[in-house]
C-alpha cells in the first residue's frame, strides 16, 4: 500500500472476514489477533476481554457486534486485513459486506452450542460471495470445565460438527436454492441432531488434515491445527510430519509395539483403543487443565516439560488457576500464530481470489454491440472486466473499487488532514452543519486510487451502452482522503492498490448505500449484494414538537446514508417510515437518530405489521374448477356504470408449492417482466436471493422451479395413478399457457389466467380475450402464434368493438393490479391467489359516433376507467365470497434453554402464538434446542420476555420464514345449533384472532371498523345487578 513496496506484494495480502453465528466469538477472536499483530493496539494481558472491534458505545454495552469494521494486521511481512462482522440476524447487512470485500473467511463455531441456523446463514453468504473458508472450533475450554467430557467425547463432539459443517457447505454447492430455514429444517442438524449423510461422494471442504480447520479457545487465547501437533511430535514419534498430519485426525490408531500408524482393524484392544488425536492431541490438553484447575502442579510441570514449554515460574506460581491456565496454554498453542499462519497457507491472495470471484462481481453481460461506438464501449468494457479479473494493481490500469457500505463517524474522530489531502469543510459534504462525516467502506478491485482523484460512481443499475438515458445513475466525485481501517482509528494513507480495503472520504454526496467505482464511464456495475433478509419491521415515527419536522427529517436522511440495511419511507398516509431488521435493529437506529443525526426527541409508533389476504380452498380441484366459466356458476358478476362491459370473476387458491416460487422469485420475475424489483418489492417480500450461475437465464431458471413445483405437487397427489398424473401434467401445460400477469406490481404472487377462448358468446358481446404475455416470456408457448388473432370480423360494427376489446386488455390487468395490492379485509395485498377474468363487452345502444362517446364520457367517466373499477371490484367481492382468510408473516425461531428454565420459555412461546416444530435435548449438555414459528404480530418484545422469564438463560433468534394463512374465519358467526351451543348466539363470542387483526389494521388505516361500542346493553346491565 505504502509506496514503495514491489511489484509482488499482492500475494503477501489477505483479505479476510470471521464469520459465525452470534456469540461465537468473533470478536473476541479478533482481539488476541490484533494483540499479535496489530502493532500494539491489544495489550495481550487483557486481549479477549477488550473486545477492541466493538468500539460502539451500544455495542460494549449489549456485548454484541453491530457493524462490521476493518483492521489491518502484519504477520511474518504479510498483511491482512481483517473485518469482524456481527452475527446476530437484525445486523445481517452488515455480513453481506464483509463478505463482498474479502477473500476469504473464518467461520467460527462454538464448540459447546454446535450449528446454529446463523452459522447457515453465513456459510451461504460465503459460498454466494465466493469466499474460501477456514474452520475455527472456537471454546474448546467449554468442554472440558464446562461439560466435563472425557476427551474422547470430546472428539465424537468435534467430529460431528467438523462434519456438519461440511454437509451444509455441499448442500449449498449441490442443490444451490435452499433458504436458511429450509436447510436447517431439512437438514435436521441443528445442534446435536443427525447428521446428513447423503453427500459423501464429495471431498469435504474443511479437513483438518488439510490445515484448514483450528481448535480454539479465544477468550484465553490458545489454539491449534493438526499441523502443530504433527511438528511436536514427529521426532518423537520418529515419524513423517506429513505422515502425522494426516494420522492425526479420523479413525487412526498408533500402535506402540510396532510403533505404526494404523487403522481400526490393525489395532486391536476392543473398544479402548483411542484415535491418535485423541491419545497425542486432546489428552495433553486435558492434563494441563486437570493440573491447573485440581492445583496438580506435577501434571503441569510433566506437560511443560514434554513439550519444552518457557514459562516464568512467577506465572506459574499465581493462585489463580484460570492464569496459570492461561500463561502455560497461550505460550504451547499461541493461538494467533495458528489462525494467521492457517490464514497465510489456505485463503487466497487478491489476485487468485478476483479470478474465481469474477463471475459473481461482474456476471458476464451477453451483449451484442450495434454500432462502432458501442463496440468500443464493449470492448472497453471488457478490458476493465479482466483487469479486475487479473487484480491489476499497476498504474495505468483502469481503477475500479467497490463501496460496500456507508458509514457515519463523528468528524473529531478523523485524524488531522496530512499534507497533499484535499481540505475542505465537512459541510461540502451534502450534510450542512453536521457533525458527522460519512465514509465509504471500500475495496480496491484494480488499478491504483489517489486522493485527489476524480472517479465515476456508478449505481448498480448502470448501463454503459445506454448512453444518455443512464446520467442518473452515473456521477463524477473527488476522493477527499483514504485512511486505512484500525478499528475505529484511521491511518491516513496516499493511494492503495487493487486488493486493499480502504475507508474513502468525498463520497458522502454521491452515495446512497452501495456503489462501483470506476475511472472511466465504460464500465459495467458490480453485482448488487445479496441479503439474508429484508428490512421488515416499520415503524412510523414523527417529532414530539411538530416544530422539529426539519431536523427529523435530515436526521433521517443521514441514518439512511449511515447505515446499510435501515429503509427510509413516506408511507401513502403521509408518515415517515423506518423499517429495520428486528428490534435490536431498530433500537439502535432509534437511539442514533436521537443522539447523532437528528438530536430530537421523538415518536415512535407501534410496529406497523404486513399481511396478506387469500381465500381459504382446497386446491385439489383448481384445474377442475378452471373450466369454462359460463358453465361453472362459482362467479361474480359485475357490470360497468354503462352497461357496456361484465365482468364475471373466478378465484381459485393457487399451489401452495407455486405460490412460494412466485413469491421467492420476485427479483427474477423483475427481470422477465421488465420492471425493477428493487423498488417494487422491498416492503416485506423474504427476499431470498436468486444467485444465477453464469449465462443462466432468468426466464428459464424460473420456468424449471415453476415446472419443478408443479411435478412435486402432481406426484404428490397421484402417487399410484400414473394415467391420471400424466393427465393432471398435460392439463397443467395447457393452463400455464394462459398465463396473463401476475399482480401486485406485475410480480406479485397471484396469478391472472386468460378466458378461455372456447367461451365464445352468443349475444353479440365480445369477449375481451387477453394475451398470454407472461406465458410467453416464461418459455411455456409451444408457439406464440393464433393466441392472440382478432377473430375474423363480420360486419364494420363487430370489427370497431373486437377493436375495443383489444384496447380494453391493458385496463383488465390494471384492475387486477388494483385488486391483488388491496385485498377486501383490510387493504393488504392478495397472496396465492389465482383468477380468470371473463369481461365482455356489447356495443354502446346507439349509434357510434363522437357525440354519443362523448356524452357517455361525460356521464360516467371514461369507458376505461370504468372497466378498471369494475374489474377491481369484481375481484375483490369474488375475494369476498370465497371464505377469504387473513395471512401473516411468521418468523422461524431458533431457541436455547437450559432445562429447568423450559417451563416459562413454553409459557412465553405459547402466549404468542407460537407452533413448536422441534425439541431436542443437546447431547452432552444440559441445553435444550427448540424450534418454532412465531407470527410476526406477536414478536415484538418477545427476546425481552424470554430473556425476563428465564432470568437471561434463555436466547432465542428470529429469522423471517415464510408466509401463513390463518385457519380462523374472520367472519365467523356461530350459525348451527351445535355452534350456537358451544359459542352463544353471536352475543357473546369474542372477536377472533383473524378479526382482531384485520379491525387493528383497519383502524390504523383508517377504513371503517364495524364494532358495537356498546353491546347487548340488556345483558350488561343484568351482569351488573348480579354483581
Ligand atoms: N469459555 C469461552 N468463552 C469464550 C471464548 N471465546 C469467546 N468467549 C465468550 O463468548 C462471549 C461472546 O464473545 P464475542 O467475541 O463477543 O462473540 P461474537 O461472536 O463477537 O458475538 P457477536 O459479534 O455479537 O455475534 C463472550 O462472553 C466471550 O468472553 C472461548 O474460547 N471460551
Ligand atoms: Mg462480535
Amino acid at each position: 500500500m505504502e509506496e514503495g513496496t514491489s511489484d509482488n506484494d499482492r500475494h503477501k495480502i489477505r483479505n479476510i472476514c470471521i464469520l459465525a453465528h452470534v456469540d461465537h466469538g468473533k470478536t473476541t477472536l479478533a482481539d488476541q489477533l490484533i494483540a499479535t499483530a496489530g502493532g500494539g493496539m491489544v495489550h495481550p494481558k487483557v486481549a479477549g476481554r477488550v473486545r477492541f472491534m466493538d468500539y460502539l458505545d451500544e455495542e460494549q454495552r449489549r456485548a454484541i457486534t453491530m457493524k462490521s469494521s476493518s483492521i489491518s494486521l502484519h504477520y511474518n511481512h504479510y498483511t491482512v486485513n481483517l473485518i469482524d462482522s456481527p452475527g446476530h440476524i437484525d445486523f445481517c447487512g452488515e455480513v453481506s459486506t464483509a463478505a463482498r470485500l474479502s477473500d476469504g473467511a473464518l467461520l467460527l463455531v462454538d464448540a459447546v452450542e454446535g450449528v446454529h441456523i446463523q452459522t447457515h446463514a453465513v456459510l451461504r453468504q460465503c459460498w454466494i460471495e465466493r469466499l474460501s473458508p477456514c474452520l475455527v472450533l472456537n471454546k474448546i475450554d467449554r468442554l472440558i470445565t464446562e461439560l466435563k467430557l472425557t476427551p474422547f467425547e470430546a472428539y465424537t463432539r468435534l467430529l460431528r460438527i467438523v462434519h456438519e459443517v461440511n454437509g451444509i457447505v455441499s448442500a449449498y454447492n449441490s442443490q444451490k436454492y435452499l433458504s436458511d430455514v429450509d436447510s436447517l429444517l431439512a437438514g435436521g442438524t441443528a445442534a446435536g441432531g443427525e447428521v446428513m449423510e447423503d453427500y459423501d461422494d464429495v471431498e469435504d471442504v474443511f479437513q483438518p488434515q488439510k490445515g484448514n480447520v483450528v481448535f480454539a479457545c479465544a477468550l484465553d487465547g490458545w489454539g491449534f491445527g493438526i499441523h502443530e501437533f504433527a511438528e511436536i511430535y514427529a521426532s518423537k514419534l520418529g515419524a513423517s510430519v506429513s505422515a502425522l498430519q494426516k494420522a492425526l485426525w479420523g479413525p487412526r490408531y498408533f500402535n506402540p509395539k510396532t510403533k505404526m500408524i494404523v487403522g481400526k482393524k490393525g489395532i486391536g484392544g476392543g473398544g479402548k483403543a483411542k484415535p491418535m488425536f485423541v491419545q497425542f492431541v486432546l489428552e495433553p490438553l486435558w492434563q494441563v487443565y486437570q493440573g491447573a484447575l485440581e492445583g496438580d502442579k506435577g501434571l503441569i510441570e510433566k506437560v511443560i516439560r514434554s513439550f519444552n514449554l518457557q514459562v516464568p515460574a512467577r506465572e506459574l506460581m499465581n493462585k489463580d488457576a484460570k492464569v496459570v491456565l492461561q500463561s502455560v496454554m497461550s505460550r504451547w498453542l499461541p493461538l494467533s500464530d495458528a489462525i494467521l499462519s492457517m490464514v497465510v497457507k489456505c485463503l487466497p491472495d487478491p489476485v487468485a481470489a478476483q479470478g474465481s470471484r469474477i463471475s459473481r462481481l461482474i456476471p458476464q453481460c451477453e451483449v451484442t454491440a450495434e454500432n462502432e461506438i458501442d463496440k468500443r464501449v464493449v470492448e472497453e468494457a471488457e478490458v476493465v472486466r479482466r483487469s479486475v479479473e487479473r487484480c491489476d494493481w499497476r498504474d495505468e490500469a483502469p481503477c475500479v473499487a467497490f463501496v460496500a457500505k456507508m458509514f457515519a463517524l463523528p468528524v473529531r474522530m478523523l485524524p488531522p488532514p496530512q499534507v497533499g489531502e484535499v481540505v475542505g469543510s465537512f459541510g461540502e459534504e451534502g450534510d450542512g452543519e453536521s457533525d458527522e462525516c460519512f465514509l465509504a467502506f471500500a475495496r480496491i478491485f484494480s488499478g491504483v486510487l489517489s486522493v485527489g482523484q476524480r472517479v465515476f460512481v456508478l449505481s448498480a443499475l448502470y448501463d454503459p451502452l445506454k448512453g444518455e438515458s443512464m446520467q442518473k445513475h452515473i456521477q463524477e466525485a473527488e476522493l477527499k482522503s483514504m485512511y486505512l481501517m484500525m478499528g475505529q482509528g484511521l491511518k491516513v494513507v496516499k493511494s492503495a492498490k487493487a486488493g486493499d480495503v480502504v475507508a474513502i472520504r468525498g463520497l458522502g454526496q454521491h452515495i446512497l448505500k452501495s456503489a462501483t467505482l470506476s475511472s472511466t464511464r465504460n464500465c459495467w456495475p458490480f453485482s448488487s449484494m445479496a441479503f439474508q433478509v429484508a428490512p421488515i419491521l416499520r415503524v412510523a415515527i414523527e417529532p414530539s414538537d411538530p416544530a422539529d419536522m426539519g431536523s427529523l427529517l435530515k436526521g433521517l436522511r443521514l441514518l439512511n446514508r449511515a447505515d446499510p440495511f435501515v429503509e427510509v419511507t413516506v408511507s401513502a398516509r403521509g408518515e415517515h417510515v423506518l423499517a429495520a431488521a428486528g428490534e435490536v435493529h431498530l433500537e439502535r437506529c432509534i437511539k442514533d437518530l436521537k443522539d447523532r443525526f437528528a438530536k430530537v426527541s421523538l415518536e415512535v409508533s407501534p410496529p406497523l405489521v404486513s399481511y396478506k389476504e387469500t381465500i381459504e380452498g382446497e386446491v385439489s380441484n383448481m384445474l377442475e374448477k378452471l373450466k369454462i366459466l359460463s358453465r361453472n356458476l362459482d362467479y361474480v358478476e359485475k357490470t360497468t356504470p354503462n352497461g357496456r362491459c361484465v365482468v364475471r370473476v373466478q378465484v381459485m387458491k393457487l399451489l401452495p408449492s407455486l405460490t412460494k416460487v412466485l413469491d421467492e422469485s420476485a427479483d427474477l420475475l423483475g427481470d422477465i417482466v421488465g420492471v425493477n424489483s428493487a423498488q417494487t418489492v422491498k416492503s416485506l417480500e423474504t427476499q431470498r436471493t436468486n444467485i444465477l450461475e453464469e449465462n443462466e437465464n432468468p426466464a428459464e431458471v424460473l420456468k424449471k422451479r415453476i415446472m419443478d413445483a408443479i411435478e412435486s405437487d402432481v406426484l404428490d397427489r397421484n402417487e399410484n395413478d400414473e394415467d391420471h398424473a400424466e393427465k393432471c401434467r398435460l392439463k397443467w401445460l395447457k393452463l400455464l399457457r394462459r398465463i396473463w400477469a401476475l399482480g401486485p406490481s406485475y410480480i406479485g404472487a397471484n396469478v391472472l389466467f386468460t378466458p378461455d377462448i372456447k367461451a365464445e358468446s352468443t349475444d353479440g358481446s365480445v369477449l375481451i380475450r387477453g394475451s398470454s404475455q407472461l406465458s410467453e416470456k416464461l418459455g411455456f408457448m409451444a408457439d406464440s402464434s393464433g393466441s392472440n388473432l382478432v377473430a375474423d370480423t363480420s360486419s364494420n360494427e363487430s370489427q370497431v368493438l373486437y377493436m375495443d376489446a383489444a384496447r380494453l386488455e391493458s385496463n383488465v390487468i390494471t384492475g387486477f393490479q388494483l385488486a391483488t395490492s388491496a385485498g377486501p379485509l383490510c387493504d393488504e395485498p392478495m397472496w396465492g391467489l389465482a383468477f380468470v377474468i371473463e369481461a365482455r363487452i356489447t356495443p354502446s345502444s346507439g349509434q357510434y359516433d363522437e357525440f354519443e362517446t362523448h356524452q357517455q364520457s361525460d356521464q360516467y367517466g371514461i369507458f376505461a376507467g370504468q372497466v378498471i373499477a369494475t374489474v377491481k371490484d369484481a375481484c375483490r367481492a369474488a375475494v369476498l365470497k370465497n371464505k377469504p382468510r387473513l395471512v401473516e408473516a411468521m418468523y422461524f425461531c431458533e431457541l436455547n434453554t437450559p432445562t429447568e428454565y423450559l417451563g416459562p420459555m413454553y409459557g412465553v412461546l405459547s402466549r404468542r402464538r407460537a407452533r413448536i416444530l422441534k425439541e431436542e435435548m443437546q447431547e452432552g449438555s444440559p441445553f435444550f434446542t427448540v424450534h418454532a414459528y412465531v407470527p410476526v404480530s406477536e414478536s415484538f418484545g418477545f427476546t425481552d420476555e424470554l430473556r425476563s422469564r428465564t432470568s437471561g438463560a434463555a436466547s432465542a433468534l428470529l429469522v423471517l420464514s415464510h408466509w401463513e394463512a390463518l385457519l380462523e374465519d374472520p367472519f365467523f358467526v356461530p350459525k348451527t345449533e351445535e355452534e350456537i351451543e358451544e359459542f352463544g348466539d353471536g352475543s357473546s363470542v369474542l372477536p377472533n384472532t383473524a378479526r382482531k387483526l384485520i379491525d387493528t389494521v383497519r383502524r390504523r388505516k383508517g377504513l371503517p371498523v364495524e364494532e358495537k361500542v356498546v353491546q347487548h346493553g340488556t345483558k350488561q346491565r343484568t351482569l351488573a345487578r348480579k354483581v
